[in-house]
C-alpha cells in the first residue's frame, strides 16, 4: 500500500466523523496520504498484521487538496470519545516530524456533534459569568498582580485590594505565579480573597479573583478545592503546560469554580504559520474540555497576532459548536486603557480586558490605573472619545498622557 491511497475524494463524511483541515507543503498526494496515514492507521511500509482494504476501510481519508491546504475526514472509531490526549495525539501527533513533510500547520477542526457531546464542556460560559459578576453588558475589566513574580502574599492582596476598589471586576495571578517561597498558595488565597469582600464592601459591586492552581493534576485538584473551600469561585489554569489531561481532571472534578485558561506557551505552536497549531483547534480542545473563559489575543497589544486571527478566534469562542456554550475571550497583553475603544470596535462589547502594566503602571498607582481603565470602559459604552472623557476624568486623563490612545 501507498502513501497515495489515503487519497480518496470520493469519499463522503459520515455525521460522526471528524475533518481537519491541514496546511501542507509539499502538498501533493503523497504527502497528504503521509498525513492521513501516520495520524490514524498506516505507517510507511505495507505490514503482514492486516489487509489494505481493513486498513484504508477504518483508516482516514484525504478528502480535498486545494492549493496548500487539505481536508481529512477521521471516522470517529479512530478515536476514544471524551480522551482529548488522544485524539490530539493522533491529529497532531507524529505528522509534524515525518521527513514526507517539510511543514505541516493544523489549522481547523470541524467536531462532530457525536464527538462533542463526549465531553463536559463549559459549566458557567458566557452568560452564566455575566450572571455571576450582575455586569449584563459592559465589557469586563480586570488586571494582573505585577510584578508578575516577587511580590509576597501580603502584598499581593494588597495591590489587589487597590485594583477592586479603583473599579476591575478581575484580578489574577500571573500565569508563573502558583506556589514559590516568597509566596505561598495558600496564604496568598486567603488573604487575597479577604481583601476581595473587603473590596466588595467598599464598592457594593461583585469583585472577582482568580487563583492560579497549574500543578501538577492532584495538586491542581487539591488547590482548586482549597480555593472553594476559602470562598473562591474562579481558578485559572495554564492549559498548554498542565496539557489535556490535567485540564480533562479539573474540569471532571466539576467543582462548581469558574476556569480560565490562560495559554502560555502556545506561541510555540502557533507563531509559525507553516509549521504547527492553530489557536482555534487550541480553543475548541479547551472549550470542549470544559473552560469558560480564555486568551485569545488583542492584535493591538505586545504580543504578535493580526487583527483576523483575534477575530476569527474571538467568533470561534463563543460561536456555534455543537452543544458547547459560548466561552468569554479574554483580551490581554500590552493593553492599557487607550486601547479599550479600539479593543469593544474590533470585537465588541462580550470581552474581558486584562490590563497587567497597562494598570500597575499608571502614574499614579494601581487604584488610579483600574479606575482609569473602568472610565475608559464606560466613556465607550457612552459612545465618548476617550480624549473627551478624559477631559474630566483625571485618572484616564494621565493614562492617555503616558500611553496615548488609537
Ligand atoms: C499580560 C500577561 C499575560 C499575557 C498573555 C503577561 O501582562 O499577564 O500573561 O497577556 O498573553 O504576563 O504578559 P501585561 P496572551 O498586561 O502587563 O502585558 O493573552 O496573548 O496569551
Ligand atoms: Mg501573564
Amino acid at each position: 500500500m501507498k502513501y497515495e491511497d489515503y487519497f480518496n475524494p470520493k469519499y463522503k463524511p459520515k455525521k460522526s466523523d471528524i475533518i481537519c483541515t491541514f496546511r501542507l507543503n509539499p502538498c501533493n498526494k503523497k504527502s497528504a496520504g503521509a498525513v492521513a496515514a501516520e495520524s490514524s492507521t498506516g505507517t510507511w511500509t505495507t505490514l503482514t498484521t492486516s489487509t489494505e482494504k481493513r486498513m484504508l476501510d477504518l483508516g482516514a481519508k484525504v478528502i480535498s487538496i486545494k492549493g496548500n491546504l487539505i481536508k481529512i475526514a477521521y471516522s470517529i472509531e479512530l478515536f476514544e470519545k471524551g480522551n482529548m490526549p488522544q485524539i490530539f495525539s493522533s491529529i497532531a501527533g507524529n505528522v509534524f516530524n515525518m521527513k514526507e513533510v517539510k511543514t505541516l500547520r493544523l489549522e481547523w477542526i470541524d467536531w462532530s456533534d457525536t464527538m462533542i457531546n463526549s465531553f463536559y464542556g463549559p459549566k458557567f460560559g458566557v452568560h452564566g459569568i455575566r450572571k455571576m459578576l450582575r455586569v449584563p453588558k459592559r465589557p469586563l475589566c480586570g488586571t494582573i498582580i505585577k510584578p508578575k513574580l516577587g511580590l509576597n502574599a501580603s502584598e499581593h492582596a494588597q495591590v489587589a485590594y487597590r485594583a477592586w476598589v479603583g473599579g476591575v471586576d478581575i484580578v489574577k495571578d500571573d500565569e508563573n505565579l502558583t506556589h514559590q517561597p516568597f509566596n505561598h498558595f495558600d496564604k496568598r488565597i486567603r488573604e487575597t480573597l479577604k481583601q476581595r469582600d473587603y473590596a466588595e464592601k467598599v464598592t457594593g459591586e461583585k469583585k472577582i479573583y482568580m487563583a492560579n492552581v497549574t500543578a501538577e493534576a492532584n495538586e491542581m485538584i487539591k488547590r482548586a478545592k482549597f480555593v472553594k473551600s476559602c470562598g473562591g469561585e474562579y481558578v485559572m489554569v495554564d492549559i498548554l503546560t498542565v496539557g489535556w489531561s490535567g485540564l480533562q481532571t479539573l474540569r471532571k472534578a466539576n467543582l462548581g469554580l469558574v476556569i480560565h485558561a490562560h495559554r502560555a506557551m502556545h506561541g510555540a505552536l502557533t507563531r509559525n504559520k507553516q509549521h504547527g497549531i492553530a489557536m482555534p483547534p487550541i480553543a475548541d480542545a479547551a472549550r470542549l474540555i470544559g473552560v469558560d473563559q480564555i486568551h485569545i489575543g488583542t492584535a493591538v497589544g505586545k504580543m504578535d497576532e493580526t487583527p483576523e486571527e483575534v477575530i476569527t478566534l474571538k467568533n470561534r469562542v463563543e460561536g456555534k459548536l455543537g452543544k458547547a456554550k459560548p466561552v468569554f475571550a479574554v483580551c490581554s497583553g500590552g493593553l492599557h486603557p487607550g486601547h479599550v475603544s479600539k479593543l469593544v470596535k474590533m470585537l465588541g462589547n462580550d470581552i474581558i480586558i486584562q490590563c497587567g502594566g497597562g494598570v500597575h503602571g499608571h502614574p499614579r498607582g494601581t487604584k488610579a490605573g483600574a479606575t482609569a481603565l473602568r472610565q475608559a470602559i464606560d466613556a465607550t459604552m457612552k459612545d465618548i472619545s476617550l480624549k473627551d472623557y478624559a477631559k474630566n476624568h483625571l485618572e484616564l486623563k494621565l493614562a492617555l498622557n503616558k500611553w496615548g490612545t488609537i
